[in-house]
């Protein structure tokens, strides 16, 4: 049997291999994920991402807990979850994957779920990929949910958080996150806000300051010519984001916060905003593919050192990095 047959007859260990080699980018697994591909789009792709230690893996633990618990919607059966996270192998996070690990434990042995960490080494553009690539190989074998946890930092996590159709961006109080998360143009991209240890002294604030700024902030939010977004804003069915308080470590606010996961995979659905995303998604996969595919037959087709030499006058200010491109790009034909 090949692995995409053995993957898509439900082998929990080919999976596991298929995800190590998706994230290697080995070619049998790259190879494997174009047979699956006819099988994807389905999953409910949910990001959750926000600062450093904010309670992402917590959060995520309690709501697969949840979602496992809970029919979903009219079937009887509760959805089935996968989650990926993304944890970021700095030196000091270490011993973060472990922790994930054993937190998740409730979980092991329910063959509705499955979850995978993956460190990011390496550059964050490979991570980017690897990340689409295994949530696609956990969508065309069926899992309704995929729950996407990465530490939103900067631009190449909220690029990850965008490959979601759903984003839960989640906050703490008092650690200075809700200025690092509208600095990394977080809050632009949220569909649901968690303010989490809501626990803890001065979660008010942290709710109350959110709320203004989500409101200074919504003008801004669509206000990119799309026209099929201003026909919903002026139907009056665009997506409002709330701001929830949860105690993940206890479980409080994981119930409401899973309905309304739920509410915004049904108005992305109802609003034909799904499609749109849908769109989107696959374009900027494609544009991404086809500008790397370029770029490195371009580079390999350059006699060495030119390219070098090009960016060493571009230094100099003997030319600007557009005359350098042109004349590399004439030198080839
Ligand atoms: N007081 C309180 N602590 C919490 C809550 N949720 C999580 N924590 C604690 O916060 C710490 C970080 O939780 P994690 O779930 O690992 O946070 P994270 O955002 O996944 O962290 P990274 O993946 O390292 O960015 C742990 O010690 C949790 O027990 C909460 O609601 N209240
Ligand atoms: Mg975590």
């Amino acid at each position: 049997m090949s692995l995409a047959a053995k993957v898509m007859a439900g082998d929990r260990l080919a999976l596991a291999r298929l995800l190590t080699q998706i994230e290697n980018e080995e070619l049998v697994g790259l190879d494997c994920l174009s047979d699956l591909y006819p099988h994807t789009g389905r999953a409910h792709l949910v990001g959750v991402t926000g600062a450093p230690g904010t309670g992402k893996s917590t959060l995520v633990n309690r709501l697969v807990l949840h979602m496992r618990s809970v029919a979903d919607g009219k079937e009887a059966e509760p959805a089935t979850v996968a989650v990926v996270a993304v944890d970021p192998s700095s030196p000091f996070s270490g011993g973060a994957i472990l922790g994930d690990r054993i937190r998740m434990r409730d979980l092991a042995g329910d063959p509705g779920v499955f979850i995978r960490s993956m460190a990011s080494r390496g550059a964050l553009g490979g991570l980017a990929r690897a990340t689409a690539g295994m949530v696609q190989a956990l969508d065309a074998v069926g899992f309704d949910i995929i729950l996407i946890e990465t530490v939103g930092a900067g631009q190449a996590e909220v690029d990850i958080a965008r490959t979601a159709h759903t984003t839960v961006v989640v906050s703490a109080p008092s650690m200075g996150d809700e200025i690092q998360a509208i600095k990394a143009g977080i809050l632009e991209i949220a569909d649901i806000l968690v303010v989490n240890k809501a626990d803890i002294p001065g979660a008010d604030n942290t709710l109350r300051f959110l709320r203004a700024t989500l409101q200074m902030a919504r003008p801004m939010r669509y206000g990119r010519g799309d026209h099929i977004r201003d026909q919903m804003e002026a139907d009056g069915v665009m997506w409002e984001p709330s701001v929830l308080a949860t105690v993940a470590t206890q479980g409080d606010g994981i119930e409401s916060l899973s309905q309304e996961i739920a509410r915004h995979r049904a108005h992305l659905r109802a609003s034909g905003e799904w499609a749109v995303r849908e769109g989107e998604r696959i374009r900027s996969e494609m544009e991404l593919l086809l500008r790397e595919h370029l770029t490195a037959q371009f580079m390999t087709r350059q006699p060495d050192g030119r390219f070098e030499e090009a960016l060493e006058r571009v230094i100099a200010r003997k030319l600007s990095p557009r005359q350098a491109i042109a004349s590399l790009l004439e030198g080839e034909g």
